[in-house]
């Protein structure tokens, strides 16, 4: 065990105290907490719209539904966590409540839940069961609790709401064990007074900090992750994991600087928190019949997957539970082939255990580093040394049209520019170019047949830090979907 994994075990910050990088690289580089750091490394969640909505076929609901309606009578938390975990999901998160207040868990403090339902006679919980069936597949849990809640009278009298908000938020994070993510948006209405409700922000977050210390906290003011700033599943390019704490304080602050500061990051951004990417797999958030004909190609998918992971992300894919409580054959087909697919592309890295020439800044930081099998081991070039070049030797002319690079970002996010060759035919040519890499950066292009390839990297905040570089073929699918 390293250091890091050594502090990340104890529920440390991943401050490194003895590694050959910190003679070169001291000072306060934003850094992710463990925990952070494990999150944008799972990279892929599924999203769980379900409620009420469900049965009136909205995507919003007024608060005015009669519990009745819900009864999903062959509900199987089992069949989500199955269908999640064989496409390659590490976290799921549930609508606890969404914005019609209507709660899937016997809440204590509202009539507006799973308990007035005909639904398991009424003593049923689907956070419960939902919880249950995670641990069960080795699923982490996220829970989504939405702020705004049109049912709740006491919404728009602002402390005696931010009171019950507190007091759901406590059962949540109370009988339900270890809560990986806690997700809320900053949807935010008039009570039935006419008055518009004030959040109490970091009441909210107070009371997520003491009772899960480890859960991270997702709105587009973090504080832990962020929003991507759009709802089609697309981080910006450069993504920084890093952003102005100042720039966006509460959740549901719009405009175009703050939109734009959310998909890019700020690389003088003085917290970490890493682009979260949410989109549906349909067309709305909750399940519609007349949606099952509009779940999105595996084209589109991919192309999501590649600018979202494949850009300093986390991919949060929404798969809605039907009326009968189960995700829907054409979302279950369609995240079978999405996985066959990333797997067939990924299964080959033409560049692994390969040979890499260049400049270490030691013999530990050497080159061979991005080639090994080790997310731990990385390859520094010298200080100052920039542009700095790794020559990847492969052999023998293979053909590959997609180029993976990581970077070890335990210790920050470095990058700001480089630059990808092949050499062919007897000269260097351009393949790809691009700014940020952070956790992961993939690239498409065309198919390239070549027997080496240069990694430049040109522009960097401090010296880098290159823990992988892989080369793949892609089945064409994987280019369809390209905007
Ligand atoms: C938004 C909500 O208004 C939508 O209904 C959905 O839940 C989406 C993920 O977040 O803020």
């Amino acid at each position: 065990m390293n250091t890091t994994n050594l502090f990340a075990s104890l529920g440390l910050s991943a401050v490194i105290l003895s590694n050959a990088a910190l003679a070169q690289d001291t000072g306060n580089l934003v850094r992710p907490t463990p925990q952070q750091l494990a999150w944008q490394r799972d990279e892929l969640t599924m999203f769980l719209h379900f409620g009420v909505n469900t049965f009136t076929d909205r995507e919003w609901g007024d608060g005015k539904e009669d519990p009745k309606i819900f009864n999903p009578t062959e509900l199987n938390a089992r069949q989500w966590a199955r269908v999640a975990k064989e496409a390659g999901f590490k976290l799921m998160i549930l609508t606890a409540k969404h914005h019609d207040g209507f709660c899937l868990w016997p809440s204590k403090y509202t009539g507006h839940c799973v308990k007035n339902s005909p639904w398991r006679g009424g003593k049923g919980d689907v956070v419960r069961e939902f919880v249950t069936a995670c641990r069960a597949a080795g699923l982490k849990v996220g829970l989504y609790l939405s702020p705004w809640d049109r049912h709740e009278p006491s919404y728009g009298d602002s402390p005696r709401y931010n009171e019950f908000y507190k007091n759901q938020l406590t059962e949540l994070l109370t009988h339900y064990g270890p809560i990986s993510e806690v997700w809320f948006d900053g949807a935010c209405g008039e009570g039935p007074s006419g008055r518009k409700q004030q959040y109490d922000w970091p009441a909210f977050w107070g009371t997520v900090r003491r009772l899960q210390p480890c859960a991270l906290m997702f709105s587009d003011a973090g504080p832990d992750v962020r929003w991507v700033g759009n709802e089609r599943g697309y981080a910006g390019d450069p993504c920084w994991a890093t952003v102005d704490a100042a720039a966006v304080t509460a959740p549901g602050q719009g405009g175009k600087a703050i939109i734009s500061m959310l998909q890019h990051g700020d690389p003088n951004g003085t917290v970490w928190r890493a682009a979260e990417c949410d989109v549906s797999i349909r067309p709305g958030w909750f399940y519609h019949e007349k949606q099952d004909t509009q779940v999105k190609s595996l084209a589109h998918l991919l192309d999501i997957y590649f600018k979202s992971v494949g850009r300093n992300g986390v991919m949060l894919l929404n798969v809605p539970p039907n009326k009968r409580g189960l995700l829907s054959a054409p979302d279950v087909q369609r995240l079978g082939e999405f996985r066959k697919t990333l797997n067939q592309i990924f299964a080959v890295n033409l560049a692994a255990g390969k040979t890499v020439v260049g400049a270490g800044a030691s013999a530990k930081l050497r080159p061979s580093n991005i080639t090994d099998r080790s997310w731990d081991s990385y390859w520094s070039p010298a200080d100052g040394a920039l542009p700095a070049a790794a020559e990847v030797d492969l052999g023998k002319p293979v053909t590959f049209n997609v180029a993976m690079i990581q970077e070890y970002i335990a210790q920050g996010q470095r990058v700001e520019e480089y630059r990808l060759e092949a050499f062919a035919d007897g000269a260097w040519k351009q393949i790809a170019a691009g700014t940020t890499i952070g956790h992961k950066k993939l690239d498409r292009f065309p198919d390239v047949t070549a027997s080496k390839v240069r990694l430049t990297i040109l522009k960097s905040r401090r010296t880098p830090q290159i823990s992988h570089f892989g080369l793949f073929r892609a089945p064409a699918v994987a280019f369809q979907g390209m905007k």
